[in-house]
């Protein structure tokens, strides 16, 4: 079976960028989406948007805070209930509203650590379009690759690089999902970690109570220590690079690791720089004291915003010594 060896499997915890990091190899070589599939994603990307906005609202009602002008945002609450029956032009009409009230804006940015990252850059662009009276909104490749749509079970599909075929296998990060896992191990070639950077800032959406990096750095140890992977390659994959320095700003890192330090302060290259080699070796100190550290790497992303030379990089860096 020779497709058997060069198989990649794409494991980490929920919104680490596992399906974003598919799409754009699937993108690199397949060519980006068509007309036709970015008319789809248009109408999921409002869903998405509808319902990341209801979330916010709920958030702002629980905590007791109101909008700046409830009554003008009144109809636009009850078109995004009414999703998926509401007029598409009222839907964005209502988008764009509340995400120029600035209680609003104030109840996303408290929501902040339960959030799947860039709705806000989604919402800015519908707001752009629907302000100026633009509706049939066609998304770009980057804001389809912004979306967050949960993965459940396992995808696993054949593709061709360089006319040679390899197996990719993404699977649904959530812990309810994890069970299923196993069933993709068999004959793995190379083992992705992917790892939001950002995740030292947020909380689990299954568990309010649990950081996102906790469960992440536990999450590599036992797939790093796992028995079916003890000789195959694993490649950690830090992703979402691009959102540290603003969220540096807001966040501390210190909160979340108190023996950090930087001789850089926020906001400057230099404690960028700091916080990923902290990081680093924090999942490097995961791995068993057996593995062949030749069989370990570690790559940065930003996997909405790098180029296709990236990507292609990336692939390669996984496809090397699996392709026979
Ligand atoms: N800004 C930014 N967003 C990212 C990056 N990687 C993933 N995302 C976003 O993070 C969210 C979760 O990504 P996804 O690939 O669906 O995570 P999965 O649950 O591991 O499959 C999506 O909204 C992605 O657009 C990144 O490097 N930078
Ligand atoms: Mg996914």
């Amino acid at each position: 079976m020779a497709l058997a060896a060069n198989k990649i499997l794409i494991l980490g915890a929920s919104q680490s960028g596992k399906t974003t990091l598919l799409k754009r190899i699937q993108y690199l070589i397949d060519g980006e989406p068509t007309e036709e599939e970015r008319a789809v994603w248009a109408d999921t990307m409002r869903t998405y948007l509808a319902n990341e906005t209801m979330t916010v609202l709920d958030f702002m009602k629980k905590n007791g805070t109101f909008l700046q002008y409830p009554d003008i945002n009144k109809p636009h609450i009850k078109t995004l209930r009414n999703q998926p029956r509401s007029e598409i032009r009222d839907v964005e009409a209502a988008i764009s509203s509340l995400w120029k009230d600035k209680n609003f804006l104030r109840g996303f940015y408290w929501s902040y650590r339960t959030q799947p990252a860039n709705i806000k850059q989604l919402a800015g662009r519908i707001q752009h379009l629907a302000d100026r009276g633009q509706h049939r909104y066609t998304p770009t490749t980057q804001d389809i690759l912004q979306v967050f749509v949960k993965t459940t079970g396992i995808y696993e599909t054949t593709m061709h690089y360089n006319s040679r075929p390899f197996q990719i296998c993404d699977v649904g990060g959530n812990k309810s999902q994890r069970k299923k896992w196993i069933h993709a191990f068999p004959n793995t070639s190379v083992v992705i970690f992917t790892a939001d950077a950002t995740s030292y800032s947020k909380v689990l959406c299954e568990d309010e109570n649990e950081l996102r990096v906790a469960e992440e750095l536990t999450l590599f140890e036992s797939i790093a220590n796992h028995r079916q992977f003890t000789n195959t390659r694993l490649v950690l994959i830090l992703t979402h690079i691009d959102k540290l320095d603003n969220i540096f700003v807001r966040n501390p890192v210190t909160d979340c690791f108190p023996d950090f330090t930087s001789s850089s302060l926020p906001g400057f290259p230099g404690y960028k720089e700091d916080y990923l080699t902290d990081l680093e070796n924090r999942f490097s100190s995961r791995l068993p004291d057996e593995r062949d550290r030749g069989t370990f790497q570690i790559l940065r992303a930003d996997l909405i915003h790098d180029g296709l030379e990236t990507v292609e990089d990336i692939l390669k860096t996984l496809l090397e010594d699996t392709i026979p």
